[in-house]
């Protein structure tokens, strides 16, 4: 297996001594070396070649030769009397190793035109002796055995050579594990048993997640102890399936149960079941059960399952796609295929639960669905607090305000504002990292590269700031607009200016919140047509923002009054073939003037609440021109201190599960207000 990456690593192909280690390849090389030592290589003793006429002038008329055998037609052996061969004439010969004394052994040859020439040759040459001196004249045909072998072996020897190598090169593009001919049906599943050290996650490292580590853990107790739970009746499920948007840990989650539980853990990923040849996903998928099995009690773990878990469609005379259907009809066979009691667990991850098939989410297969969401505030914290381990930052280091300033960011996300933050840090030759490392890194990560240098004309910044300092104006003074942070005006990204927010972690949203929303963003324009009385293409991405929201509205939220309560949002995504709308050509007709509408009520909004304050508008974008970045401190001087009060969240009763098994409520966690919650 790890000729492979040797083979594509060849400076690894050496050990310390300088020397090359030994590779399969070698023998092959031995194996050439040899066919082709053969070939040079007589075995027919030594013989020495003559030409005719020495022949006739030297031996023949001497009468020395004692016979003639003409091999396949072409090659005249000649043996010399022993008695003759014996004396000085032919010593050199003798001194050269020929053999002689044997009649098995030919001492000359030479080569023949025709045998009919060679007939003729021979009786004009003896025409003159007596007929019992005459040299016989025998004919045989040697079959080179050796040689027609070859024949046969090497077109079939270079077949099967150019048929290695082509798998080997499919192995190595199909990555991890490399695989060869006869491994191509088997799984590529990567085991990690418990003498294993490789996997030090556990459940310490994986912050946030509360919810879904109770379940996972209850899953690595399963097998730990089962009688626990079998002894009440209760049946251990077979699998478990990790649904969350990409980077919030699920992967992580697994690991963590590979280092938690002294079981073996089986890794693949779903792309691992898919290769060209028919019948190869299946195939493996019986093989990865089967190895599962002899180890029970273990976990599988399959990542990103919708490379093979997806939806069947339909149609099969459609679809290229059967060989990715029979490999899930054998998942699906093999999951419920054996008894509940065998101990093989398996995990399954993917951010995609709605293109699932429905027969792999039944009960039976996938009994429990974890649901792993983005972290909320106290989570995020959580996860910065990990992070932060291996960073230097200075002492009491505010992980709380760290939190409240990335709403919306996954764990992975936040992973990388920290090594980003180091990053910048190092780069300025900082001891400490500090906290305006970290915003700069979250500015980063949230808008794209700072570009000072871009090239503006002095319209352009204009019309830049006039832009920006319309979104500042309206957000600031409509009460569910977000929180405004800070405007600026220097290139980042796509952007050539943005309003940073600091959105409000919610739930669900109010019209009144999507509305208020929308008016801002319009803003923009807005402040455009009334500065200037031109408007530019600048608004592109707050446009496409609103227009989508409107739609969302109008067809899957209710909010318009004309089209009603209906929803065509499909939230099982089963419309695969999504050609035509479900709905009349009458009622699209009546969304997209809807959702006209409600654009166009927003941004007579945006005029009008600009109209009314137009100073305060002039004053940011001049101070925005100025500064080119100004923060909510600036904006409150100009408009005023806004008038809205944020909410809090409330806390929630836990129960939380006591070691003897027992719920009751733990009082402590009811009475501890949530730390902080409050944004803004
Ligand atoms: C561009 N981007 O791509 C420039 C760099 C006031 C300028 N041409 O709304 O940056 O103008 O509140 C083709 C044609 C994007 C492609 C026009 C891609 C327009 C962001 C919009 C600031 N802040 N808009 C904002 C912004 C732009 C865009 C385009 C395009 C604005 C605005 C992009
Ligand atoms: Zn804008």
């Amino acid at each position: 297996m790890s000729e492979n990456g040797k083979e594509q690593r060849p400076e690894q192909n050496r050990n310390s001594s300088g020397r090359p280690k030994f590779n399969i390849y070698w023998i092959y090389g031995l194996i050439a070396v040899v066919f082709i030592g053969i070939q040079f290589i007589d075995f027919g003793g030594d013989i020495k070649e003559i030409t005719w006429q020495e022949f006739e002038k030297n031996m023949l008329s001497a009468h020395d030769v004692s016979k003639v055998v003409v091999i396949n037609r072409d090659k005249a052996e000649i043996y010399i009397k022993e008695e003759k061969f014996a004396t000085d004439k032919y010593e050199q010969y003798r001194k050269k190793g020929i053999s002689y004394g044997n009649s098995n052994t030919p001492q000359f040859f030479f080569t023949i035109g025709s045998v009919e020439t060679f007939e003729k040759k021979m009786e004009e040459a003896q025409k003159n002796f007596e007929s019992t001196d005459i040299v016989p004249v025998g004919f045989e045909t040697r079959k080179d055995h050796f040689g027609d072998l070859l024949g046969w072996l090497m077109p079939i020897i270079i077949l099967v050579a150019i048929w290695l190598f082509i798998f080997r090169r499919m192995g190595a593009g199909g990555g991890a594990g490399g695989s060869n001919i006869f491994s191509i049906g088997k799984s590529k599943a990567k085991i990690f048993d418990k003498e294993e050290a490789n996997i030090k996650v556990n459940f310490k490292d994986v912050a946030g997640l509360e919810e879904a580590k109770v379940e996972i853990t209850e899953i690595v107790d399963f097998l730990k102890n089962p009688t626990k739970y079998t002894k009440l009746g209760g049946k251990i499920p077979k699998g478990a399936l990790l649904v969350g948007p990409p980077g919030t840990g699920k992967t992580l989650l697994a690991k963590a149960v590979a280092g938690e539980a002294n079981v073996p853990f089986f890794s693949m990923s779903g792309s691992d079941f898919v290769e060209m040849f028919v019948g190869v996903g299946a195939s493996r998928v019986r093989d990865l059960f089967q190895q599962a099995k002899q180890k029970a009690p273990c976990i599988v773990f399959i990542d990103e399952i919708d490379a093979i878990g997806r939806a069947r469609g339909r149609n099969p005379n459609f679809g290229s796609n059967d060989e990715r259907e029979n490999t899930l009809n054998q998942l699906l066979t093999e999951m419920d295929g054996f008894d509940t009691n065998t101990g093989v667990i398996i995990l399954a991850a993917t951010n995609r639960a709605d293109i699932l098939d429905a027969a792999l989410m039944r009960a039976g297969r996938f009994d429990r669905q974890i649901h792993v969401e983005l972290p909320d505030l106290l989570e995020r914290e959580d996860i910065f607090k990990v992070h932060l381990r291996p960073i230097a930052i200075d002492e009491n280091f505010d992980t709380t305000f760290l939190a409240k300033q990335t709403p919306g960011f996954s764990g992975a996300d936040i992973a990388n504002v920290c090594n980003e933050a180091a990053l910048i840090a190092a780069r300025k030759n900082k001891k400490a990292v500090q906290k305006q490392d970290f915003l700069d890194a979250i500015d980063r990560i949230v808008g794209g590269l700072e570009k000072k240098n871009k090239l503006i004309t002095q319209s352009e910044k204009k019309t830049i700031a006039y832009h920006e300092a319309g979104h500042a104006t309206i957000s600031w003074l409509l009460e569910y607009a977000h929180p405004l942070v800070k405007v600026t005006i220097v290139p980042r990204g796509q952007a050539l200016g943005a309003a940073w927010y600091l959105p409000k972690e919610r739930q669900i949203t109010t019209l009144e919140q999507i509305l208020d929303e929308m008016c801002s963003a319009l803003g923009g324009r807005a402040s455009e047509e009334i500065s200037f009385g031109k408007i530019s293409t600048g608004a592109l991405n707050d446009l496409e923002k609103v227009t989508k929201q409107a739609y969302a509205m109008v067809s899957y939220f209710g909010m318009s009054e004309k089209v009603g309560n209906i929803c065509f949002f499909d939230s099982q995504g089963r419309n695969e073939y999504s050609f035509n709308k479900p709905y009349s050509e009458k009622t699209a007709e009546l969304i997209d003037s809807e959702a006209k509408k409600l654009v166009d009520e927003q941004y007579k909004r945006a005029l009008k609440i600009l109209e009314e304050n137009k100073q305060g508008l002039m004053e940011i974008s001049e101070l925005l021109l100025e500064k080119e970045v100004i923060f909510s401190e600036d904006v409150e001087r100009i408009l005023g201190k806004r008038k809205f009060i944020e909410e809090e969240n409330v806390p929630r009763k836990i129960p939380v599960i006591v070691d003897n098994g027992e719920d009751k409520e733990n009082s402590e966690k009811i009475d501890e207000p949530i730390k902080d919650v409050k944004e803004n």
